[in-house]
């Protein structure tokens, strides 16, 4: 292991996705001794579990999907299509992770199963899967947003005796067969809706369980044009400076959806229907602020759905009436055309709710569907439940699932008063999912890397956020959510999705503004963090118990 010369880590990172292999990459760069630690037998986080049939990138995608710290790396990697599948984009970071030699500092097959600050010594005290234990002076949670599969506690669900499976732990080591069975899908969230038209190819019947209609727009895969590629090749720094000041590559619509004619925006919708991908959101500005301008793209969306669904029933069932984009918008291929095939059904659960599911399928308040494959596509307890179910152990042994047991609190997103020397990647008020993936990992993963240099630059052993600054950050973030139309519906940005998860919304709206503010933290010395030393007597006193136990 790649330690410090008393055996004690620099840096412990939790997670092996995107985000934790390129703190890796950053705090290696700085002379750390940092380890990875990772439960999955491979790089990737999200990308290595979600093997499902279908999985490929819902944001906007190729070729700017990728990191953007290396021009070098841009130029050599060849991206193929708009919108990558899970395989092409899990070998692109098995890339990554080659090119900058990170898999020497990166232990797999590893969960940490207890996290402690010990207050004498100033370190953290990991304990692994493997029966180690691991002392480091900061711990780096990158254990990713969408990585706590949820699995809702239906009553009878082991007793069912097909085949059950989740699409965050899709199977590794075989291909799952539908021909000829009778499949059942609960979830119709992104990985559902990629799933859905895959599985009516090959299955004997597929009942789908609808608790909520979404906005599913056209993806419109296709092979990536070479004048894109060579643009963000040959652009690669005037882009990421874009992505960096408006949180994407290219520039953003400025014209306002309420003042086009109706023949105008009509002509716009279509044009934008037809490219597919986030273009619908993307071609008015006013869509995700003004509820006027937003009505008219749902219903725009609701006129689709209407005409490629035969039955009218069936399209009644599928549409959506609340905020569009409020959910976080979906990309399909096929999916509502798989609903005008003859094996394919659709059973509201919001009107008739799963009751049990027995030893044979699934019984609703209205019926019952006997299955030979149950798929849960029911998401994840999105954004705090990586972190939350190691439940890390801060200043008096105080646990992080009780200090957040009525909402999430932290300064900045990155830190928790009474978690000394904890720093959080794509965590909850934080961008995360709302400003490119791995450009936030970037800016994150710098910001931390230089909290670090400043400490140990001032002789500091332990970096906390007061306590003070948590509630104003908390509320800014609250603010800018309730002034947007994302927070004004049901939706895992919420944590509506969990039962009793404290309702909040977790995500920083405005990427840019919050790479900004974090900067100016980081320029004037870092306001709103105490900066202290630990006893060094009781660090190598804890360190010599800890080697002679
Ligand atoms: P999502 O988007 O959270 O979708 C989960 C789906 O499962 C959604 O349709 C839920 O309905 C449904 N669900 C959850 N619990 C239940 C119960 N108890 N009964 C019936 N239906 C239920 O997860 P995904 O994996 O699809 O996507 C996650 C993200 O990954 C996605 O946004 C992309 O960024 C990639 P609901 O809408 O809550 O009524």
């Amino acid at each position: 292991m790649n330690t410090s010369s008393n055996g004690i880590l620099d840096v412990a990172i939790i997670g092996a996705g995107l985000t934790g292999m390129y703190a890796l990459h950053k705090l290696r760069e700085e002379g750390h001794a940092v380890r990875v630690f990772d439960r999955a037998d491979g790089v990737g986080g999200t990308w290595w579990w979600n093997r499902y049939p279908g999985a490929r990138v819902d944001s906007p995608g190729a070729p700017f999907y990728c990191y953007t710290f290396s021009e070098d790396l841009v130029a050599e990697w060849e991206w193929l299509e708009t919108q990558p599948d899970q395989p092409a984009i899990l070998s692109y970071l098995n890339h990554v992770a080659d090119r900058f030699d990170l898999r020497r500092d990166i232990q797999l097959a590893t969960s940490i199963t207890d996290a402690a600050y010990e207050e004498d010594s100033g370190l953290w005290v990991l304990a692994t899967s493997k029966g180690e234990e691991v002392r480091a002076r900061y711990l780096i949670s990158a254990v990713g947003t969408l990585s706590d599969a949820y699995k809702p506690a239906f009553d009878g669900l082991a007793s069912f005796r097909g085949e059950v499976y989740h699409t965050g732990h899709w199977p590794q080591d075989h291909d799952v067969d539908f021909t000829g069975k009778r499949v059942g899908i609960i979830g119709t969230g992104s990985s559902g809706v990629q799933l859905i038209p895959i599985i009516a190819e090959s299955a004997a019947a597929l009942t789908v369980f609808q608790r909520t209609p979404q906005y599913v727009l056209p993806a419109r895969n296709r092979p990536l044009a070479e004048e894109l590629k060579t643009l963000a090749k040959e652009n690669w720094p005037e882009l990421r400076e874009r992505a960096v000041a408006t949180g994407r590559p290219l520039p953003k619509a400025q014209e306002l959806a309420v003042e086009a004619s109706q023949e105008e925006r009509n002509a716009v919708y279509e044009q934008a229907w037809l490219t597919g991908g986030m273009s619908l959101r993307d071609c008015y500005g006013d869509h995700m602020s003004d509820p006027e301008a937003n009505e008219l793209v749902a219903e725009f969306v609701r006129k689709k759905i209407r005409e490629a669904i035969t039955d009218p029933d069936v399209a009644e069932q599928l549409l959506p009436y609340y905020i569009f984009g409020a959910k976080r918008l979906i990309l399909g291929t096929g999916y509502y055309e798989a609903f005008n095939r003859d094996n394919v059904s659709i059973v509201d659960v919001k009107k008739a709710p799963i009751v049990c599911i027995t030893d044979s399928g699934v019984e609703t308040s209205d019926g019952f569907y006997e299955l030979d494959v149950l798929i849960l596509a029911t998401g994840y307890d999105a954004i705090t439940g990586g972190l939350t179910s190691l439940n890390p152990r801060g200043r008096d042994g105080v646990r992080l699932r009780d200090v957040w047991s009525k909402g999430v609190q932290s300064y900045l997103g990155l830190a928790v008063s009474g978690f000394p020397n904890m720093f959080i990647m794509h965590g909850p008020q934080t961008p995360a999912v709302k400003y490119p993936m791995h450009l936030g990992a970037e800016l994150q993963g710098d910001w931390i890397a230089g909290i670090i240099r400043h400490a140990k630059n001032g002789g500091f052993d332990t970096v906390e956020a007061q306590a003070a600054m948590q509630p104003a950050w908390g509320k800014e973030v609250a603010a800018i959510a309730d002034r947007s139309l994302y927070s004004k519906a049901e939706s895992w940005y919420m944590g509506s999705n969990i039962p009793g998860k404290p309702r909040q919304f977790m995500v920083h709206l405005d990427g840019p503004g919050y790479h900004r503010r974090i900067h100016e933290v980081a320029e004037s010395g870092y306001e709103g963090f105490e900066f202290s030393k630990a006893d060094v007597a009781a660090e190598s006193d804890a360190y010599a118990a800890a080697v002679l136990s």
